[in-house]
C-alpha cells in the first residue's frame, strides 16, 4: 500500500509524509496512552482507511471538529479565564471581556490539518499574543511558551520568534463569529503559518519556558516546527 499518496476524503488535500504516516501506525503499542480520540479514529477507519488518519467526517464547512478529550466544560464570560504567566514580570489573568476589549487583528489564511485537510479563506480574528506577550514583560531567560488548555489534556508550544510573529493570535473569532465551543471556544490559539495542530483550542495558558516544551501530538511524532508544506515530511511542496 502507498500511504504517501493518500489524500483527504474530499482529494483535495496534500499527501501526507511517510514519516507521519509511520509515527501514527507506530502508536499501536502505546495506543493506551494515546487518548480516546486516536482509539476512536482507528476503530471508525479501519473499515475504510487502515492508516487510521482519514476517518473523521467533515463538517458542513469543512473542518473536523477535533479533541482529543472526550468532554471539554463550556466556558463563557463568567468563568473563562486565561493566565500569561511563567517567565514574566507580571504575570496577568485576563477574562473574555478583557480579551476584547484590546485590539483585534484580522488574518485569512487556508487552515491545513496535517492530516490533509483544508478550509480556504478563512477568517481569524483576536489579540496578537505579541501584544500579551509585551504587555506580561518577558524575561531575558525565556526562549519558548507552553499553551495550556481547559480540556486538561491537551498542550502545545511555539518557539518565541514564532509567538511574536504577527498573524499569531489569539482568537476569539473565528468565520466571522464568536469562536464555537465545538471549535475552542471562548478563546483558542490560532498559528496562521503552521498546521493546525499548533492552534490549541479551549486555551487557558500561556506560560513562558526556558525551552520548548513539546506538546501533546508532538510527544506522538509530529514536528515541533510544523510550518504549512515544510514540515511533518512535506518538505518539497511550496512554503507558505
Ligand atoms: N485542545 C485541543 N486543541 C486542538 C486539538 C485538540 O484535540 N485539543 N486538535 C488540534 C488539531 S489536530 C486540529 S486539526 C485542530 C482542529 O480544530 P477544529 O476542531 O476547530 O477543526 O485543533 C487543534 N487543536
Ligand atoms: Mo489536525
Amino acid at each position: 500500500m502507498s500511504t504517501d499518496e493518500r489524500t483527504d476524503p474530499d482529494g483535495r488535500g496534500a499527501p501526507l509524509g511517510r514519516r507521519l504516516v509511520l509515527g501514527m501506525l507506530g502508536l499501536g503499542g502505546a495506543g493506551l496512552v494515546a487518548a480516546p480520540y486516536l482509539q476512536r479514529g482507528f476503530e471508525t477507519v479501519t473499515r475504510k482507511d487502515p492508516t487510521g488518519l482519514t476517518g473523521l467526517l467533515p463538517n458542513g464547512g469543512g473542518f473536523r471538529y477535533y479533541s482529543v478529550a472526550s468532554s471539554v466544560p463550556e466556558r463563557g464570560p463568567e468563568n473563562y479565564r486565561l493566565t500569561v504567566g511563567g517567565l514574566v514580570r507580571h504575570s496577568t489573568t485576563y477574562t473574555l471581556d478583557d480579551l476584547r476589549r484590546l485590539p483585534q487583528t484580522r488574518v485569512v489564511r487556508d487552515v491545513q490539518c496535517v492530516t490533509g485537510w483544508r478550509v480556504p479563506g478563512t477568517p481569524f480574528e483576536g489579540v496578537r499574543l505579541s501584544v500579551l506577550l509585551d504587555a506580561a514583560g518577558v524575561r531575558p531567560e525565556a526562549t519558548a511558551i507552553r499553551f495550556d488548555c481547559f480540556d486538561g489534556t491537551y498542550t502545545e508550544s511555539l518557539a518565541l520568534p514564532q509567538a511574536r510573529r504577527d498573524d499569531v493570535l489569539v482568537a476569539l473569532r473565528m468565520q466571522d463569529q464568536p469562536l464555537a465551543h465545538g471549535h475552542g471556544g471562548p478563546v483558542r490559539l490560532y498559528v496562521a503559518p503552521m498546521y493546525f495542530y499548533k492552534s490549541a483550542k479551549w486555551l487557558s495558558g500561556i506560560t513562558l519556558t526556558e525551552k520548548v516544551e513539546p506538546g501533546y501530538w508532538e510527544h506522538l511524532g509530529y514536528d515541533v516546527d510544523a510550518w504549512v508544506g515544510r514540515s511533518n515530511g512535506r518538505d518539497d511542496a511550496p512554503t507558505v
